[in-house]
């Protein structure tokens, strides 16, 4: 691959005013004529040839004006069809036909099957593989799609916009017509036919239009799409209410695959979803799949307006329509569920994803400069990070300015493909403010890291808090700028109690943000008595590292009176890793680890609080994870050490807080059957972390083995058989559990998947030759993303102790299988092999291996171009 940069951006020569796609169906030969309408845009040189993208393209007829045109007037290479001699003003019309095979598309890019069906996915650069075209996002047309296939064999045709009509066609035949009305992108189309169940149901909008809802699904499984369709309303009318978005067309599809290589896509009208992110019932599913399922579908859906509508100008600006829609789906949930919890998912997240990518080798900006393969920037820091920066613009600018700046955004660029600095500026505009300096958050990568200390001076009842930021060097970034950091605090008094300060001196102050802009900056509150505990970041109002050494006892202090729910569990977080450092460092040393009893004694206050809600408390008990601690460790780690040291910590909590979790484990059970809602999802997920105590204090698999027997629905079922699995890995009890387990969802894909991904994650060593045995079983199928993802990948991304075995053959082994799935599926190959984007913080010996491991990848004669970008770039 070329190198892109945002630098040499252009746009087209010529404008695409109308496309008309018909597609002849066939498995393995279908017939794609593509007219496309065009002028040469005003000024453009009147030689300058047409340029357009094609992907493993053979042209097999070019008509212009519906003549066909000399061979001396063309050049077509799989890559690209050039046209010259082209009229200098007027519109001219060429119909271009390929024809393409489906069935041989492993990539899952283009139009491809799966399971029988036809199915596309376009973004980024899918379309040029289904014909040539100006791929590329500033290029916006409207489409009128004509297929045509088997009867028998594709009931259901579907593709963008409101449906035109469809019938037989010729012997056993049938044509469908669609037409999307508003222009878009080409990554934006899409095209699904096959034999697919439906559920209907249908959604008045705020002005008074139906629109007809329908998801598709395999024949059997419309049961399990109904949590999909409410969540999809309810995403309709919060769009409604709280952005002023409304649909825009008659008809809104959502089609479930089992081949997919992300989550989901968000086609015009007709959005593809992975349908681990569609199906759902209380058997098979569990409370996290809900949350999930509605997360995706809303975030698909808004895409409605942030990406479709309003979409970008060229793939730099990805975090334009991602980020902002990441932003959209957290509020929304936030809406939908507990706040303070959702935050504390988010910044959990956050921090075990997007802080390691930005502390290593594959750390790039929000807005990227240049890029080689664009399917590896849809990333954790585009999308979250991103989303970040936008809830940023929030807490500057307040609700009220901030949707004024959303409401001259939408206003202004409806219909149009535009840039971060378009969307920045509305935001400056509707509120007269200068975000120059803030706007380096898009453009500066790395995490800064905001150094923290205090003072307070009794008799003047001052209370003095010096603050600097250094933001680390990145890759192609060797020195950074001083960013604008909202920090949002409050100065908590002895007595729980929120103190004012009747002045500010140092910097700006607006409500309970403290505006970090300088490198080094000190701010004096006076008026305070007596000596406050500083809470800083409450809510993460911005994503940076904080080094700040606060004493336990503060910490407790927050813990125990902050008004922040949020900032409650980061105090707790903070001293549970100040805990299990020290546990790192003394088992290194040899030292017995020794938990302090002001954290347990914290900890089981939170968790035993019964005016805070159980969602919370399961937080607060769940510790940071081992790569958490690895990340806070900071370089030389030892996965080993790590994971005996928070082993030992869970064991220390487990027996302190033992009647506690008997008694939640007692009492959080739901009452009735079974509901996904937060509240009730809330207790299981208190009750489930209590028998993972206890089977730490009552060090037996019983209380686990009943619980799963007993289970009648998923989530206690998948918890309880994880406890036998991860923690009695060897006992007849875990052996037997997972038997029955899996017979008893045999032929369900998705439990499947749960299935391989609770053993490759199961810690120690002798996991590598269980995720071989299990690549043997014959429910392992290579070909399909989501067994892959849950076998190879949780066993590289969420097995810490097992993938990096000291003596590196796990490195080995994922080297291999990141070649093999090379050759069919390299967007899915280059993501797996971003688990190894920490490996310089390994100690000497692992780290080592790593890098053997990572040269034999590099050395590999045929590579793609996804993972060629990703191990070269891991390996400057
Ligand atoms: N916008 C979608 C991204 C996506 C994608 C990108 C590359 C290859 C396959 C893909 N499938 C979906 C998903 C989203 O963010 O909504
Ligand atoms: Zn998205």
């Amino acid at each position: 691959g070329q190198i892109v940069n945002l630098a040499d951006y252009r746009p087209t020569d010529f404008i695409l005013e109308r496309v008309d796609l018909t597609f002849e169906l066939d498995p393995t030969n279908t017939k794609v004529d593509s007219r496309l309408i065009f002028h040469r845009r005003e000024g453009v040189d009147p030689s300058a040839p047409l340029v357009l993208d094609g992907d493993e393209l053979t042209l097999s007829g070019l008509l212009f004006d519906q003549n066909e045109l000399p061979t001396s007037q063309y050049d077509a290479t799989p890559e690209s069809l050039i046209v010259r001699d082209l009229p200098a003003s007027e519109p001219f019309e060429l119909t271009i036909t390929t024809y393409i095979n489906p069935e041989a598309n492993t990539q899952l890019m283009g139009l491809y099957r799966t399971n029988g069906i036809y199915c596309t996915q376009c973004e980024a650069e899918g379309f040029r593989r289904i014909t040539y075209f100006p791929d590329r996002p500033d290029v916006l047309a409207p489409y009128t799609i004509t297929i045509i296939g088997d009867k028998a064999a594709n009931p259901v045709m579907l593709s963008n916009g409101n449906f035109l009509g469809g019938a037989g066609y010729d012997e056993g035949r049938a044509f469908a017509a669609w037409f999307d009305p508003h222009p878009k992108p080409s990554y934006l189309f899409a095209l699904v036919a096959g034999d697919l169940g439906v559920v209907d149901d249908t959604f008045e909008t705020m002005s008074g239009n139906e629109v007809a809802l329908k998801i598709y699904v395999e024949h059997g499984k419309e049961a399990r799409a109904a949590y999909a369709m409410d969540a999809l309303k309810r995403s309709m009318k919060w769009d409604e209410e709280r952005f002023g978005r409304e649909y825009d067309l008659n008809i809104f599809q959502i089609v479930a695959v089992s081949d997919f290589n992300m989550g989901a896509m968000e086609n015009k009208g007709l959005n593809v979803f992975n349908d681990k992110y569609v199906l759902a019932d209380p058997e098979t599913a569990t409370d996290q799949d809900y949350a999930n399922i509605e997360a995706i579908i809303a975030h698909e859906y808004f895409h409605n307006w942030t990406g479709n509508r309003i979409t970008c100008r060229d793939w730099f600006q990805l975090c334009l329509k991602e980020g902002l829609t990441v932003y959209r789906d957290h509020e929304f949930s936030a809406d939908m569920r507990s706040r303070a919890v959702k935050r504390i998912a988010e910044v959990r997240h956050l921090k075990s994803e997007q802080f390691p990518e930005d502390a290593g080798p594959l750390a790039h900006p929000v807005r990227p400069t240049k890029y080689r393969e664009i399917n590896n920037f849809y990333t954790t820091t585009v999308y979250e990070k991103g989303s970040e920066v936008t809830r940023m613009i929030a807490t500057l600018l307040g609700e009220s300015g901030f949707k004024a700046g959303m409401d001259l955004y939408f206003e202004r660029h409806d219909g149009q493909a535009v840039t971060v600095e378009d969307f920045v500026t509305c935001f400056e505009d509707a509120n007269h403010r200068d975000l120059t300096q803030f706007s380096l958050w898009y453009r500066q990568a790395g995490t800064p890291l905001v150094t923290v200390s205090s003072q307070y001076d009794q008799s003047s009842g001052s209370f003095t808090l010096s603050l600097e930021q250094m933001i680390p060097a990145t890759p192609g970034q060797p020195t950074k700028e001083p960013m604008h950091i909202p920090l949002s605090f409050a100065l908590i008094s002895d007595n729980g109690a929120l103190a004012t300060p009747t002045a500010v001196k140092g910097g700006e102050v607006t409500g309970e943000v403290l505006h970090l802009t300088e490198r080094q900056q000190n701010f004096t509150f006076s008026g305070i008595s007596p000596r406050p505990v500083l809470s800083l970041n409450r809510s993460f109002s911005a994503p940076v590292n904080l080094h700040f050494d606060q004493t336990p006892t503060d910490l407790a202090h927050i813990a125990r009176y902050d008004t922040d729910l949020f900032a409650r569990w980061q105090a707790l977080t903070e001293l549970a890793v100040l805990n299990l450092t020290q546990g790192v460092r003394d088992l290194k040393t040899g030292k017995a680890l020794t938990c302090d009893p002001a954290f347990l004694s914290a900890l089981l206050e939170a968790a035993g609080d019964e005016t805070l809600e159980p969602a919370f408390r399961a937080q607060a008990l769940t510790l940071p994870s081992e790569s958490d601690i690895a990340r806070e460790l900071g370089g030389n780690n030892d996965p080993e050490a790590i994971h005996a040291a928070r082993q030992a910590v869970l064991y220390a909590v487990a027996k302190e807080g033992q009647p506690l979790f008997l008694r939640l484990f007692e009492d959080m059970k739901p009452a009735g059957a079974y509901s996904p809602d937060a509240a009730s999802a809330g207790k299981r997920s208190l009750r489930n972390i209590a028998l993972s105590y206890l089977s730490y204090a009552e060090a037996s698999h019983a209380r686990a083995a009943e619980a799963f027997a007993a289970a009648d629905n998923m989530t206690d079922l998948a918890q309880a058989l994880t406890v036998l699995a991860h923690r009695f890995p060897d006992s007849t009890q875990a052996t037997e559990a997972l038997e029955t387990f899996q017979s008893r969802f045999e032929g369900n894909a998705l439990v499947t998947d749960k299935w391989f991904s609770i053993q490759a994650t199961i810690p120690g060593a002798g996991a590598l030759e269980r995720v071989k045995q299990l690549m043997a079983d014959a429910r392992f199928v290579a070909s399909n993303p989501n067994r892959v993802r849950a076998l190879v990948g949780s066993f590289a991304f969420s097995n810490p102790t097992g993938f990096n075995r000291a003596d590196g053959e796990a490195y080995r082994f994922l080297a291999e299988q990141i070649l093999a799935i090379d050759q069919r599926n390299p967007q899915l190959a280059a993501r797996i092999l971003t688990s190894m984007r920490s490996w310089r913080s390994l100690e000497a010996q692992r780290a080592d291996h790593a890098h053997s491991a990572l040269m034999q990848i590099e050395r590999a004669t045929v590579l793609s171009a996804d993972v060629r970008d990703i191990v070269e770039r891991m390996l400057k």
